[in-house]
């Protein structure tokens, strides 16, 4: 590639559709923490289309795509894909960028500034800390931070710049979670006030009281598929736009933003972008954690082991596709509650979305941090199912493939699986044997009480028993057929 590198000298170079408008002057007034794809070609871009606003993007640890974007004057293209259909646009939304381990006044000072009238982050399920009750797992590292040590956690983070914004009378800010997680801004509230109360008496009143008083919490869901961006993809934009682009992200064309609209310092006319606000998220996240994020978890851990490489190329698999209808209609969409929505045609959307074959998400990808996901996408609906007399036959079948998935990381063909999930030592097993005889103890690392509930553990072996004798595709096929009568309490 022997195109210029894009940065602001350029951009009158750019073909005119995908130029941006002009950049705001003055300082950002938002601080988005998570430097990740998702956040460029989402937030960044309903920032971009709704005005004038700037964000500051703050990088938890990596420094890739942070020096990419400060080669390109924060300047990057966001390449929106659909079958054989490819269109860019390039992004001014973010004007600046901090590094959080070696840049920590800037993120500090930024956070005490009157200028930044919200936060907004996409740090991961893992990034808020949160144990099996829904608090703070206070683990020493927080400790030692809410004891004065440098905060090296986003939590600690927020909350030591929080505590710079209270003496400097900067005013109210909202904190706005973008994660995949229910309840996201009441998530976000809970594990920062239980921060406060790891902290000495004296400093924790005034932040809990700003926190009461002075903070927005919005609750939201957001969804766009947006996979790890490909060589193949920044030749793409190369060739497009005739620019050399290291932070470009790619996605599909949809984008969904739903949010409370709790931003008592002000916002973005997001609203001009199709952000979408309303008092109550919770139909909208059900249905997209459970329906589309459940479904995904499902075909990753089962695509996976039957060696697909693609989420596209699994959910064209028959035999997987017709598994994933199955679970969603018997066990999935009887559990969520949102009688607004209708369940069965966003079902069949999300499918067609999966189906999108320029996505190329890897089954891999999505696979990730499982011990994270599951619980927010699918141990919820199985819960409820066995309330209800149900059996979560299929729901226990995902969980039974993300285990031999995880415990033994090879596929259906013996090659080699790349796993990364923070419980994956605690439940790795040698071999089959092993994985059946210490299943039990194996799924207590992820949920104590599915692994304390015989019901529920002898439908896991027989998935374990299943997925290992006929594999993953043969074994969905047959958990797939839906019998008479079955969904009934
Ligand atoms: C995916 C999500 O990686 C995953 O676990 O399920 O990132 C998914 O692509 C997004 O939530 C779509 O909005």
């Amino acid at each position: 590639m022997t195109e210029p590198r894009l940065n602001a000298s350029r951009l009158d170079r750019l073909p005119a559709a995908a130029r941006p408008g002009a950049r705001g002057q003055g300082p950002p007034g938002i601080v988005h923490i998570g430097l990740g794809a998702f956040h460029r070609a989402h937030q960044a871009v309903h920032t971009q289309d709704a005005g004038d606003w700037g964000i500051l993007a703050v990088s938890p640890r990596s420094t890739d795509v942070l020096e990419s974007l400060r080669a390109q004057d924060h300047y990057y293209a966001v390449l929106s894909k659909e079958g054989s259909h490819r269109s860019s646009r390039v992004m001014s939304s973010i004007v600046d960028t901090a590094h959080l381990p070696t840049q920590q006044e800037k993120v500090l000072d930024a956070l005490a500034s009157p200028a930044t009238r919200a936060v907004t982050l996409t740090v991961t399920e893992k990034g808020y800390r949160l144990g099996p009750d829904g608090r703070l797992l206070a683990d020493d590292e927080l400790r030692a931070e809410a004891a004065g040590g440098t905060p090296r956690t986003i939590i600690g983070a927020l909350v030591r710049g929080l505590q710079r914004r209270i003496a400097a009378d900067a005013g109210p800010i909202a904190l706005a979670s973008c994660d995949n997680l229910p309840g996201n801004g009441a998530a976000l509230r809970s594990v920062l006030h239980d921060f406060c109360w790891l902290m000495p008496g004296g400093e924790a009143r005034p932040l809990v009281e700003f926190l009461e008083s002075e903070a927005g919490f919005p609750s939201s869901v957001v969804d766009r598929i947006v996979p790890a961006t490909t060589e193949d993809d920044l030749a793409r934009v190369a060739a497009e736009l005739g620019v050399r682009d290291r932070a470009a992200v790619a996605a599909e064309p949809y984008s969904q933003w739903v949010s409370t609209d709790e931003f008592p310092g002000g916002r973005p006319d997001w609203a001009r972008s199709g952000v979408v606000f309303t008092a109550d998220t919770a139909p909208y996240e059900q249905a997209k954690l459970r329906v589309l994020n459940g479904s995904h978890s499902a075909l990753a851990y089962l695509g996976g082991l039957a060696g697909y490489e693609t989420i596209a190329e699994a959910v064209q698999d028959e035999a997987l596709e017709g598994f994933v209808r199955s679970l969603l209609t018997e066990e999935v969409l009887p559990t969520v509650d949102a009688p607004e929505i209708d369940l069965h045609a966003y079902a069949d959307t999300v499918l067609r979305r999966f189906a999108n074959p320029a996505l190329k998400h890897r089954t891999a990808q999505v696979a990730s941090d499982g011990s994270q996901k599951l619980p927010v996408r699918l141990l919820g609906a199985i819960r409820q199912n066995m309330t209800a007399g149900r059996s979560p036959l299929r729901t226990a079948l995902v969980v039974a493939a993300w285990l031999r998935y995880t415990a033994l990381s090879v596929d259906d063909r013996g090659a080699e699986l790349a796993v990364s999930d923070p419980l994956a030592d605690r439940v790795r097993a040698a071999d089959e044997a092993e994985l059946l005889a210490r299943a039990d103890r194996l799924l207590s690392e992820l949920d104590a009480e599915l692994a304390a509930d015989s019901r529920f553990t002898a439908l896991l072996r027989e998935n374990l028993r299943g997925l290992g004798a006929a594999g993953a595709r043969a074994w969905a096929a047959e958990q797939g057929v839906v019998r008479a009568g079955e969904g009934r309490a």
